[in-house]
This record gives structure tokens, sequence and C-alpha cells, in this order.
């Protein structure tokens, strides 16, 4: 490198890397936890259910020598009949030209219709796009991740293949780094001690819904969102008071539960993951109240904070 700034450059620091990575993939292959790896906090939302993830959200690392700001996406999907599933496609495309790199997250040893149609829509991208093969604890044979790679990836398309396991952090360190020392030289966008673009409301929004998701089956994790409506510090503690909406009257029993055994359940672990999140005390109160039809309804979804400005 030789044109490195000179030092007195004070926007342009020589040794301080900073930018913007998308991550972007079909939905369920791990975009969200390798933020949550990446960042070593609970800050984007996982469940076992694909379409966890439905709007971006901005995780902030901070080091000595860089800020790597991972933008989380909801994943690209090829049916999307319902206006909340246009929404969430709108917004990870969106996300391709607002950075400086694209990581495309695929599943070890499964290359479906859906990561070519993602592949697809990313050959008109400017930014340069890295492939990352997550889960490989799935595969442990080596010649058989190998294999896949050969003959169902069509890896020349893109500048640098990873091969990662966010759940146990595998291969993770080393493609943090090349990340960081990629990206241009800046002063920080963020302070230091921000780990997020996102405010503690939409984090608690979506730590709710995230226990409801993977306490709920069928259609319900896909019918439900979470408003706050309340977010108060009072006498060392933080009240939350929240509105589950579902779809339809029938579904409203459901989410409450036999005696609102299951609301009961979701407001003690949507508590706990929020006290860890807040290290502070919390309080949490949901009701549940039907809109109907509400993710096929542009002024509901709007409401819900799903805004294209968001
Ligand atoms: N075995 C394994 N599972 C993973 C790994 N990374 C993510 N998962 C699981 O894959 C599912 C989807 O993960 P999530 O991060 O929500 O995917 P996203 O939809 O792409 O954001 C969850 O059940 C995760 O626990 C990994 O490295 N190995
Ligand atoms: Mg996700």
């Amino acid at each position: 490198m030789t044109d490195i700034p000179p030092a007195e450059n004070q926007d342009q620091p020589a040794d301080f890397h900073c930018g913007y990575v998308a991550l972007v993939g079909r939905p369920n292959v791990g975009k969200s936890t390798l933020m949550n790896r990446i960042l070593g906090q609970k800050l984007s939302i996982v469940t076992a259910k694909p379409q966890t993830t439905r709007q971006r959200i901005a995780g902030i690392k901070t080091t000595r020598d860089g800020q790597v700001i991972y933008i989380d996406t909801p994943g690209i999907h090829l049916a999307a009949e319902r206006a909340l599933n246009r929404y969430m496609n709108r917004v990870a495309h969106a996300a391709f030209h607002e950075v400086d790199l694209i990581l495309l997250l695929i599943e070890a040893g499964r290359w479906s219709k859906q990561d070519e149609h993602v592949a697809r829509s990313l050959e008109s991208v400017e930014a340069p796009v890295w492939l990352v093969v997550n889960k490989i604890d799935l595969v442990p044979e080596k010649s058989r991740l190998l294999q896949f790679l050969e003959q169902k990836v069509r890896t020349d398309r893109f500048s640098e293949v990873f091969l990662v396991a966010a759940k146990t952090g595998d291969g993770v360190d080393s493609l943090e780094n090349r990340v960081k020392k990629f990206l241009p030289f800046s002063r920080p966008f963020y302070d230091e001690d921000q780990f997020t673009d996102r405010s503690e409301r939409f984090l608690a929004a979506e730590l709710i819904r995230e226990q409801l998701m993977q306490r709920l089956h069928q259609e319900l994790p896909y019918s439900l969102t979470v408003e706050v409506e309340e977010f108060k510090r009072t006498g060392g503690l933080i009240r939350i008071g929240a509105i589950v909406w579902v779809e339809r009257e029938g579904q409203k029993q459901i989410v409450i539960g036999k005696g609102g055994d299951v609301l009961k359940f979701v407001g003690t672990r949507a508590r706990q993951a929020l006290e860890a999140l807040f290290d502070e005390k919390v309080f949490v109160r949901l009701w549940v109240k039907v809109s109907r039809d509400w993710s096929d309804n542009e002024r509901a979804l709007r409401q819900f904070g799903f805004d294209e400005q968001n």
C-alpha cells in the first residue's frame, strides 16, 4: 500500500479502519447468530424458524484498530406473498447498496434455489461479495465439505471464501480480522461504547418476539408482532409494557395459553433476556390484541415500525 494518508490528516487515520458490512443470505443460514457471535452479545434474535429477523439491525464492533458496522438483514426469500415479506426483501436488498462489503452466508452442504437467487441478485452490486460457508460443524469431514464446494457452489464468483461455524465460533476470528483490514481507513462513525443503532424499545420488542416465536408453532410465529407501549426507568427498574398483536381472534387464546401460562412463560423468559442485555432489573407486562391480517396491511405495518426508513 503506497497511498496511506499522512498522519496529520485527521479525517483518515492511517491506523484505524471503519466501514459497513452486510450479512445477507436466505432465511436460516445463521446471519443473526454470526453477528451475535462477533459482538459477543445477544443482539439480534435467533430461532430455529426461518424469517425470524424482519428488520435490519446494525451491530457495531469497535476494537483498537477498527470499527466494523455489521448490518444483519432479513433473509431473502422467493415466495413473498404478503406485504410484510415484500418489505423484508426490500430491506435486505437495500442493504446491498449501503455497504463497503457483503458477506453472503450459506449453509455447509446445502446450496438451494434460494441461495442461487440471492447470489444472482448480488451480481449487479458494486461492493465486493465474500462467501461465508456457515455451520461447518454439521459437515465434519473436510473432504465432503470441499466436494460440496467444488460441485455445488461456483466459488469463483466470490473474491474470498471462508468456512465458519457461528454457533461454536470456529473460523470467526479470522473472518473478522480479514473484514476489518479490508475496510477503508477512516475515523469511527459511532462512539466506541455503542453496540447498535437500534433503540432499547426496539431491542425489547425483539427479545419478547423471540420468546414468542420459540414457544409457538405453525403459522403463529409469523402472525404476531410486538409493539412496546411503555419503556420507563423508575426506581432502579425498567418497566416494559408491550402488546402482542395477532391476526385473528382465534390466535389470541393460543398466545395467552391455558390460564395465561404461555404469556407468563414468555414474559419470564423475555425478562431474563432483557435483564442480561440491559444489565438492569426489568419488569415485563404483556397484552394480546387482534389487528386483522396486519402482516398484509401496509398501514398496520407502518404503525408497527416496519418503515422503509428503519
Ligand atoms: N449447527 C449449527 N447451527 C447454526 C449455526 N449458526 C446458526 N445455526 C442455527 O441456525 C438457525 C438459524 O439461525 P439464525 O441466526 O436465526 O439464521 P438467520 O435467519 O440467517 O439469521 C438457528 O437455529 C441457529 O442456532 C452453526 O454454525 N452451526
Ligand atoms: Mg436472522
